[in-house]
């Protein structure tokens, strides 16, 4: 396959370790965990699994010789920079312990598990993909991992391939579904153990013992670098507004993440919308006072940064989606074999009042999404909504109702973008790359420690690498019990903005500053080669909240 000049500089990019993970190690326990909330209940659903202590890995002067172990790893969900880097990590690091080790990869997601597609991944296969971005070494796929009968499946190609030791990277619900696993396969005494990985763009699975998952650190510099230029587009010809819808699902890490980087003049946080108790009329008002100031002073340009999940966010819309999707699923059948005049017809008659009322105040287009685009569950698509096109139509409505914006030479051109897929594939930034690698390495070192049931956790991440503290996180350690399709589940909780969270304070701190005035910031590229403080940063929501620790 033919390289571009830097993907062969990259290939040769040796990824930084933390120091105890350069040589053997040796395993030092903490104290028994309990999860983050209903106890009991968690304990009552992994009696196998609950409990265990955190782990922390240590430099061994006295080491034992390794066995060879076979390890079979799975991709789960959306792609996250960094991913191929975990599987090199792991790769290198059950080398390491016996280089008999043997490495399979379940292809297009759990999926490959439970239908038996996998691949060896060989010395000359990995050395194709280090430090590149995408999970196309083996693919990725959103099948969830929660049938016995998946696990049986799973069980056989397991057996057949002599593999002990499986790590799924995933998201929370795919680290859910590992921990279940894990649960499943001690409990049958299988003697297969399995190993979390914990990957997102969004930035959603961290806590107390998580800093962060992978991928988000590229994934915000790549929207940011963009951000920035459109910025610099925007301040040369100060002539538009520029909407910009971010990916990032419910929680709005990214899209804070990337106003920490780039100032622009608006950025919406949903978690802060919902506890204020925004409407979207209150929202729209925002924005255009502050068009409208900017106006004023002859600035008819700006940025306005949007959250994906934005609308589920707005109290009234949040209530609409409830009852749209309550009772689109109560009436499955029925709603089945309705075209789209006759299904408009069955919802505007059955909402209650209030939900129609607010379905009727949104653009046609919008209400039409809203009622009739399902996802093959029969909830609405959410992320299919161009939120950033609703707002900016609702912000000209809106300053065409006040006479005195356009008397005063106020001017309103909205032009509109989505970034998503643009960095969901990059090349790992150098942070992404260590950090992956480590990742992957650590989860060897699980392995190796007979362990299962735990996330691979690095961290200190604020630090240089080589001070980074490797260990595992019993996954029940991080789960609460919700509500989920009318059942009580064991899940990881999802972490959302934090608005008692140094980011978003110091986000609030200046947002009143970078709306009035031009305070762009224009990050520029990822480097790669150059000095540390240019190419080794992590995010700053990171370094925020270490700063606050
Ligand atoms: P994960 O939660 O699986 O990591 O996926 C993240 C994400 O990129 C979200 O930000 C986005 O809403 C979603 O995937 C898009 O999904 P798809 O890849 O199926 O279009």
């Amino acid at each position: 396959m033919k390289k571009s000049a830097l993907q062969k500089a990259r290939a040769a990019y040796q990824p930084k370790l933390p120091i105890a993970l350069t040589g053997p190690v040796k395993v030092v326990e903490g104290q028994p965990t309990q999860s983050v909330a209903d106890q009991e209940a968690i304990e009552r659903i992994f009696p196998n699994t609950y409990g265990l202590p955190e782990i922390r890995f240590e430099k061994n002067t006295n080491p034992t010789p390794g066995k060879p172990v076979n390890v079979g790893v799975i991709l789960s969900g959306g792609q996250a920079p960094g991913g191929h880097n975990v599987i090199c990590g792991i790769f290198d690091g059950i080398k390491r312990i016996h280089r008999d080790s043997r490495l399979f990869g379940f292809l297009m997601g759990p999926g490959g598990l439970v239908d038996h597609k996998y691949i060896e991944l060989t010395a000359p296969i990995i050395d194709e993909y280090r430090n590149t971005g995408g999970f196309d070494i083996i693919g990725s796929g959103r099948t969830k991992l929660e049938k016995v009968d998946q696990f049986e499946k799973g069980l056989v190609i397991l057996r057949e391939l002599g593999i002990t030791a499986l790590v799924i990277i995933g998201g929370d619900d795919s680290n859910t579904n590992a921990a279940i696993l894990a649960e499943y396969y001690k409990a049958h005494n299988t003697g297969i153990q399995v190993i979390g990985c914990p990957k997102t763009i969004d930035g959603d699975l961290k806590n107390d013992v998580i800093e962060t998952s992978f991928g988000f650190d590229t994934a915000t510099k790549v929207y940011s670098e963009v951000i920035g230029n459109i910025q610099r587009d925007c301040n040369s010809a100060k002539k538009y507004w520029h909407f910009i819808k971010l990916m990032g699902r419910s929680a709005s890490h990214i899209a804070l993440e990337c106003a920490l980087q780039t100032q622009p003049n608006i950025c919406l946080i949903s978690e802060e919308i919902e506890a204020r108790n925004m409407s979207l009329a209150d929202v729209v008002d925002y924005i255009a006072g502050i068009v409208a100031a900017r106006a004023a002073e002859g600035n008819n340009f700006g940025t306005v940064l949007i959250p994906e999940g934005l609308i589920e966010f707005i109290p009234e819309i949040k209530r609409l989606i409830a009852e749209l999707n309550e009772l689109l699923g109560s009436h499955k059948n029925e709603v089945a074999a309705m075209d789209a005049e006759q299904l408009t017809a069955f919802i505007l008659g059955n909402l209650s009042p209030e939900n129609v009322a607010t379905l009727k105040s949104l653009p046609e287009d919008v209400a039409r999404q809203l009622m009739l685009d399902r996802d093959p569950h029969g909830n609405v698509q959410v992320s299919l909504i161009e939120t950033e096109k609703l707002l900016s139509g609702l912000v000209a409505k809106k300053l065409k109702e006040n006479p005195s914006f356009a008397a005063n030479g106020g001017k309103f051109s909205p032009l509109h973008h989505f970034f998503g897929y643009e960095g969901r594939c990059a090349d790992p930034s150098n942070f992404d790359a260590d950090y992956c690698y480590s990742l992957g390495f650590n989860a060897a070192a699980l392995i190796n420690a007979g362990v299962t049931g735990y996330m691979s956790a690095i961290r200190n991440l604020v630090k240089p690498a080589v001070q980074w503290i490797p260990g595992g996180i019993p996954v029940t350690m991080m789960m609460n019990i919700e509500r989920r399709n009318a059942e009580d589940k064991p899940v990881i909780q999802k972490a959302l903005v934090r608005l008692d969270g140094a980011p978003f304070r110091k986000f609030s701190e200046n947002r009143e500053q970078w709306a009035q005035n031009t305070c762009y910031i224009y990050p520029g590229p990822i480097q790669y080669f150059g000095p540390a403080e240019v190419c080794d940063q992590p995010s700053m929501t990171l370094k925020y909240e270490h700063q606050s620790k």
